[in-house]
Order: structure tokens, then C-alpha cells, then sequence
């Protein structure tokens, strides 16, 4: 009798297999789920984490990725996460298959993976970040405003505790995705493959001219030549400030220096405020290793 009696059972503690179970999943859901924008939830996702990531302010060491506050609404209906809800949706059966992992964890995994789902640097990752309630919600104003310049680039990064080099390698990240005029209000993608990370925004914002695009809606450039990508006012600062523009050169150049300065800054993105318990970081297989 005392044999069939059921073994004390610890919690779960779920290891680095289980989080590259979540890996999985995302990145099978990113394949399946092709119907959406141009082919991939991936640029959606990696703004996902960047966004409650970049809440951060090193000072009083509030906002950050831990927490996942945007859930509630009034961080979620922010103007500068407007459209996020649809990365949100995404995740939710995932969250479902996997719930004891937090959704602070699952968005920067889910960050993580899309970089590298679509063939940017691996990017190492821990987990150890907790869901706080909605009075952990940050005030508005923390994430940047496109139609400004550098100071404010500056001020916003400067912030968050970065330097000029890694606020341009961070830059790159507008090779994925667009922008759409029901969320944003800006219209458009920075590249010819938003769903493929490389350094081409660099090689595009240096080597095509650039104009104003003449609309109803807000401030943005458009190239001469086929009148189809856009740069936002802050893109555009990355070459007009000698500082910056020196980065966007070394990064235009070399992708694999890209790739390196990138995934360091990301990685340093999605930890800013998280009180982790442990060194270790790990590194997901992609889909295709
Ligand atoms: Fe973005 N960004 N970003 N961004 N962003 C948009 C979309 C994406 C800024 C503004 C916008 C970063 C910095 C800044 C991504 C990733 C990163 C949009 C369009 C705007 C307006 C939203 C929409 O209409 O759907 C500003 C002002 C930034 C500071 C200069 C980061 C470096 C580049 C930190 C970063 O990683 C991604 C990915 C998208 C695409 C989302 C999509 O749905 O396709």
C-alpha cells in the first residue's frame, strides 16, 4: 500500500530543455503563422520585446522587461505600442502549452527567437523574470518618438544606461518589419526583406538618396530611386550626427561586425531591470542548426 502511494512530488524548477521547448514551439508557430504582414509575426515580436524592454530608467531602476505590465491597459494603450496586442495574441498558445513560464520570460524568448528565426545572431538568454501587477506600469513618454532627433535618441538610450555605439548597433533592428498607419501613423518598410535581419538598413540609409515623402501623414523619407522603403526622422539622425554615422559605416561594411555589437546590445536591452539569480546565459538552437 504505501508503495502505490504517490511520490512527494518538488515544484517544477524547468531547465534550459524546457525553455528551448518554448524556443520550439514560437518558432513552429512563426513558420505555420505565414498569413500575417509580409510572411512573419518575427519583426512584431522582436518590437514585442523591445518595447517592454525599453521602459527602463537605470535612475530609479523602474520599467524593464520584468513584469510584462503592458498587459494592462494603461501601458498597453501607450501610442508607442499601439499594434503590440497582435504579438501578444500570438504567444497566448504558447503561454497555454507552457504556463509555468512567466510572460515576462516568454516575450524575450519570443524576441530571441524571432532574431534568430530570421537569420540574425544568436542572442544568449536567461530567464528569472516575474509578472508584476498593474501598479508596476510605467508612465507614457519612456519610448522614443520617431519625429525627433538626436538629443532625444540620446536622452531616451542615455536612459536606459546605453552609449552612442550601442544605441546605433541597436538601430539595425529597423531592417525587419514596417511601419503601418493604424498603428504608428508612419508608413512602409526600411528594407527589400523585412523578415530576414542583416545590415542592410545601414547599406540603405548611406548608399540610397533619400527625400521627403509628400502625404497627409506624418514626417518620413522615402528613397528616390523606387519611392517604396521609408526612414523615420530618427533613422535618418544615424547619418546626420558624425558619431552615429561613424557606427552605421563600420556596421554597413561588415555584417558579421554587426551581428556581434547587435547581439550584445539586445542582449543587454532585455535584461535592463530584471534581478536575475543566476550567471548563466544559454544559447537556443534555431530551427535550422
Ligand atoms: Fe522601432 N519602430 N523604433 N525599434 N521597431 C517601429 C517598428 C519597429 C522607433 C519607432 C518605430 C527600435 C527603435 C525605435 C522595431 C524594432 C526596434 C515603428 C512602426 C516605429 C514608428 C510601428 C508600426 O506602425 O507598426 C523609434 C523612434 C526608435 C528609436 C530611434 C529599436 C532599434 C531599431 C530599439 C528596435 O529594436 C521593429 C522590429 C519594428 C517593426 C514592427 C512590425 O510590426 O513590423
Amino acid at each position: 500500500l504505501f508503495g502505490q502511494q504517490a511520490k512527494p512530488k518538488g515544484p517544477f524548477v524547468p531547465k534550459f530543455e524546457d525553455y528551448q521547448k518554448v524556443y520550439d514551439a514560437v518558432a513552429k508557430r512563426l513558420a505555420d503563422e505565414d498569413d500575417y504582414d509580409d510572411g512573419s509575426y518575427g519583426p512584431v515580436l522582436v518590437r514585442l520585446a523591445w518595447h517592454a524592454s525599453g521602459t527602463y530608467d537605470a535612475l530609479t531602476g523602474t520599467g524593464g522587461s520584468n513584469g510584462a505590465t503592458m498587459r494592462f491597459a494603461p501601458e498597453g494603450d501607450h501610442g508607442a505600442n499601439a499594434g503590440l496586442k497582435a504579438a501578444r495574441d500570438f504567444l497566448e498558445p504558447v503561454k497555454e502549452q507552457f504556463p509555468w513560464i512567466t510572460y515576462s520570460d516568454l516575450w524575450i524568448l519570443s524576441g530571441v527567437c524571432a532574431i534568430q528565426e530570421m537569420q540574425g545572431p544568436k542572442i544568449p538568454y536567461r530567464p528569472g523574470r516575474t509578472d508584476r501587477d498593474v501598479s508596476f506600469c510605467t508612465p507614457d513618454g519612456r519610448l522614443p518618438d520617431a519625429s525627433k532627433d538626436r538629443s532625444h535618441i540620446r536622452a531616451i538610450f542615455g536612459r536606459m544606461g546605453f552609449d552612442d555605439r550601442e544605441m546605433v548597433a541597436l538601430s539595425g533592428a529597423h531592417a525587419l518589419g514596417r511601419c503601418h498607419t493604424d498603428r504608428s501613423g508612419y508608413d512602409g518598410p526600411w528594407t527589400f526583406s523585412p523578415t530576414t535581419l542583416t545590415n542592410d538598413y545601414f547599406k540603405l540609409l548611406l548608399e540610397e538618396k533619400w527625400q521627403w515623402k509628400k502625404w497627409n501623414g506624418p514626417k518620413q523619407y522615402e528613397d528616390v530611386k523606387t519611392k517604396s522603403l521609408m526612414m523615420l526622422p530618427t533613422d535618418m539622425e544615424i547619418i546626420k550626427d558624425k558619431t552615429f554615422r561613424k557606427h552605421a559605416e563600420r556596421y554597413a561594411k561588415d555584417n558579421e561586425v554587426f551581428f556581434r555589437e547587435f547581439s550584445d546590445a539586445v542582449a543587454k536591452l532585455f535584461e535592463l531591470g530584471v534581478p536575475f539569480q543566476t550567471e548563466e546565459k544559454w544559447t537556443f538552437k534555431s530551427s535550422f542548426d
